[in-house]
């Protein structure tokens, strides 16, 4: 079954397109799960708690690997068994969020040497789909405003949201296959229609970008 995830800057209205795409897939028959990152089961929220306390001090490598551990338990626990039942996952950010934060936005470590990484960290699990909501940073900073304070990565600063907005910008590039790259400033709607018409085609087999069979890969 499909694999699908959204990904963006915080704000970037990711979570309201994810919960659109899983109320029209489930109108559609479909059953659905919709899944967080860092998240989705006990251990993930533990470590997602962990990674977003903002009195924490926490080093860039080690935060790699919390990231990237919170989504091999996440995979092995929920995605993998649910999609082998048949069950469409939409996941709210996957292994590009920490290309794009840890790897861009930290300066962390080579797109190569993360995509093997990532590979290790999922099993081979690709989504089928991605939908990459693209607005400035500082469009996302003002959608953000108003809420409580800043987390720990929230607190990162202007520079690091800059460079992880040009790391999602290379991977709209470098993944145009899997990667649809979306004007996160259109209105809800509009985006929402952009996303089903896509995901029509996928269901139908005309916009495939993996296999459609994601457990699998
Ligand atoms: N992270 C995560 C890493 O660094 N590495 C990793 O590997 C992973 C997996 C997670 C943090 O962890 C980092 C990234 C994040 O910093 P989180 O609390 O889960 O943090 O936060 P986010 O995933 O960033 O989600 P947010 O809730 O902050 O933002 P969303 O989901 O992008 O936005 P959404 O849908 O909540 O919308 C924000 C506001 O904008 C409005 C909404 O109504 C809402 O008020 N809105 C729009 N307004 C106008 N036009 C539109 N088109 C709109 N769409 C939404």
């Amino acid at each position: 079954m499909f694999l699908v995830s959204f990904e963006g800057l915080d704000g970037s209205g990711k979570s309201t397109q994810a919960h659109l795409l899983a109320a029209w897939y489930r109108e559609r028959g479909f059953e659905v799960e919709l899944l967080r990152e860092p998240g989705g089961t006990d251990t993930s929220e533990i470590i997602r708690d962990l990674l977003l306390d903002r009195e924490r001090r926490i080093d860039p490598f080690a935060e790699l690997l919390l990231f990237s551990a919170a989504r091999s338990q996440m995979v092995t626990e929920k995605v993998r068994p649910l999609l082998e039942a048949g069950v469409v996952v939409i996941c709210d950010r996957f292994f590009d969020s920490t290309t794009a934060y840890q790897g861009f936005g930290r300066g962390l470590a080579e797109p190569v040497w993360l995509n093997a990484f990532h590979r290790q960290v999922t099993g081979g699990l690709v989504p089928d789909r991605t939908y990459l909501i693209e607005i400035t940073p500082e469009l996302a900073r003002s959608r953000r405003q108003g809420r409580s304070e800043d987390d720990r990565m929230e607190a990162s600063g202007e520079e690091f949201y800059r460079r992880v907005y040009d790391g999602y910008r290379w991977l709209a590039e470098s993944e145009s296959d899997r990667v649809r790259c979306l004007d996160g400033s259109g209105s809800i709607q509009e985006l929402s229609e952009t996303i089903r018409r896509d995901a029509e085609a996928l269901i139908n087999g005309t916009g495939r970008a993996g296999s459609g069979n994601a457990a699998t890969i």
